[in-house]
C-alpha cells in the first residue's frame, strides 16, 4: 500500500489522497470528485470519508508498573500515597524480563488504538536500575510500533530517597530522554524547591526535556509549579518543559490563579492532565462536596498554554482500568472539564494529537505534511465530533508507510426489520 483515498483531513475542507514513499509522506491531493472504491489500484486504501490524522499519542504512562494492579495487594484507600506504597512492594520483586513483559503487552494495547508515540516515566528510585536499563532496551525493540520517550522518574523523591540525586545523573548517564520529579512527595517544601532546581540543571546539562509531576494533589498550598515555571523562563527552556498532573491547581483560591497564569504565560511550558486517573485518585480526602482534583484544563487552553490529555496507568496500583484507548480518555476529560461546548466538540482531538506531541516536541516527526515520516491513522468516523459522539476507533494505522494495524468495527443488523433511519451503522 502506498496511498490512502477519499480521506477527510481535520483542518481542510473535500476529500483528499494521501500518497507516501521510502516511508515519508510524499504527497497530498485535494481530489475534485469521491473516487470509487475500487480505484482500480490495490496499492489504494479507501478512507470512505473518514477521518484521516497523524497518529494518536499518550504523552504521559507509567509502563514500568502497568498491569501490576493487585500484585501483591490492592490499593484499597484508592489514593495516590497507597499507590506509592503498593508499588513499591511490588517494585521489590521485579526482574528485567517481567518489565519487559508488560511493557510490551502494553505497547500492543496503545498501538492497538492507534498510538504511535509514548512517553512513559520509569521509576529510577531503584538501586541498580535494572527496570530502567529494561525499558531502555524496551525502546528499541519495540520501535515497529512505537516511537518512546523515557522519563527518568524518582517515585519516591530525589532528596527523601536515598542517593536520589546520584540515581537521576546515572540514568541520564544511561540514556533517558526526559528528566523526571515528584517534588509535591519530597519530605519538606524546601526539598521540593531544590529537587526541581536540581532537575532543571540536569536536563538543561544534558541537552534532555523536563517532565515533572508536580502538586499531584488536592492540597492548595503545594506550589512547586510556580518554582517550575520559573526555572523555565528564566533558562528560557519553554519548548521543553512539561508540567504533569498539577491537580492542585483545581483547588488554588482565583486570586492566586490570576497571578500564576502571568508566569506560566511567560515560561511557556506545557501541561498534561490525566482525567480518568485524576478523578479517581483525587477528592479521597473530602467529603461532600467533593473536589474534581483536576488541573485547570479549559482555562489553561484559553490562555493559549498548551495543555493534552494522557491515560497515567494501565492496571497498575493507582488505577485498575485502562486498555489503551486515548479515546476513552478524551471522553471522560472533556466531561470532567466541562468541555462539551460547541467549540471544544469541534477541535477535541487537538487534545490527544498536536497539543500532546508539543509536550513532548516531537517538531518536524510528527504531522501530515509532504517530507514527514508516513505515520497515520484513519479513525472510524468523519470528524472530531462525531468520533466523540460515536466512541469511534482507530480503524487503520500507517507507520513509516507500513500498515501495521487493521480494525473491523462490529456491525449492527436488525433481522426481521427494516432499520430506522440513521441507525443501521454505528461508528
Ligand atoms: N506515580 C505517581 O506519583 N503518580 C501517578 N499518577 C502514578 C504513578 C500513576
Ligand atoms: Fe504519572
Amino acid at each position: 500500500m502506498n496511498h490512502i483515498f477519499n480521506a477527510r483531513l481535520r483542518d481542510r475542507t473535500g476529500l483528499f489522497t494521501l500518497r507516501w514513499l521510502d516511508g515519508r509522506i510524499s504527497a497530498i491531493e485535494a481530489q475534485a470528485d469521491t473516487l470509487p472504491p475500487s480505484d482500480a489500484n490495490p496499492a489504494g486504501f479507501d478512507a470512505a470519508g473518514k477521518l484521516v490524522i497523524p497518529p494518536l499519542v499518550e504523552p504521559h504512562i507509567h509502563l514500568d508498573a502497568a498491569l501490576t494492579a493487585g500484585e501483591p495487594a490492592w490499593n484499597l484507600s484508592g489514593t495516590l500515597f497507597e499507590g506509592i506504597e503498593r508499588w513499591s512492594e511490588r517494585k521489590a520483586l521485579v526482574t528485567a524480563e517481567d518489565t519487559k513483559s508488560r511493557a510490551h503487552r502494553t505497547i500492543r494495547m496503545l498501538a492497538a488504538h492507534g498510538i504511535q508515540h509514548v512517553r512513559t516515566h520509569v521509576d529510577v528510585t531503584e538501586p541498580g536500575l535494572g527496570t530502567l536499563q529494561a525499558m531502555l532496551a524496551v525502546r528499541d525493540e519495540a520501535r515497529d510500533l512505537v516511537d518512546l520517550q523515557i522519563v527518568a522518574f524518582p517515585q519516591e523523591g530525589i532528596e527523601s530517597f536515598a542517593n536520589g540525586r546520584a540515581l537521576m545523573s546515572e540514568a541520564v548517564e544511561m540514556g533517558v530522554d526526559v528528566v523526571g520529579g515528584i517534588p509535591h512527595f519530597e519530605n519538606t517544601r524546601d526539598q521540593g524547591v531544590s529537587s526541581l532546581h536540581f532537575l532543571m540543571d540536569l536536563a538543561e546539562r544534558h541537552g534532555r526535556l523536563v517532565d515533572v509531576h508536580c502538586d499531584e494533589t488536592d492540597d492548595p498550598h503545594s506550589r512547586f509549579l510556580e518554582v517550575l515555571a520559573e526555572l523555565t523562563r528564566v533558562k528560557d527552556m519553554g519548548t521543553r518543559v512539561t508540567a504533569s498532573h498539577t491537580t492542585a491547581m483545581g483547588s488554588y483560591d482565583n486570586a492566586y490563579c490570576h497571578k500564576l497564569f502571568r508566569l506560566l504565560k511567560q515560561a511557556g511550558l506545557s501541561f498534561i492532565s490525566c482525567p480518568t486517573e485524576s478523578i479517581h485518585l483525587q477528592g479521597r480526602f473530602d467529603s461532600y462536596p467533593k473536589r474534581r482534583g483536576l488541573t485547570r484544563v479549559p482555562e489553561l487552553d484559553r490562555a493559549e498554554l498548551n495543555v493534552c490529555f494522557a491515560q497515567d496507568s494501565i492496571v497498575d496500583p493507582w488505577y485498575p482500568l485502562g486498555n489503551g484507548n486515548i479515546l476513552r480518555v478524551l471522553d471522560a476529560g472533556l466531561h470532567i472539564c466541562h468541555m462539551l461546548g460547541y467549540e471544544d466538540l469541534q477541535r477535541a482531538l487537538d487534545f490527544v494529537t498536536d497539543h500532546s506531541a508539543q509536550a513532548m516536541a516531537l517538531g518536524d516527526g510528527y504531522g501530515l505534511a509532504v517530507g514527514r515520516p508516513a505515520n497515520l491513522v484513519l479513525l472510524s468516523a468523519e470528524s472530531d465530533y462525531e468520533v466523540l459522539r460515536t466512541q469511534g476507533h482507530a480503524l487503520l494505522s500507517v507507520r513509516h508507510g507500513e500498515v501495521i494495524l487493521r480494525r473491523t468495527v462490529g456491525e449492527v443488523t436488525w433481522p426481521g426489520a427494516q432499520p430506522p433511519e440513521g441507525t443501521s451503522r454505528q461508528g
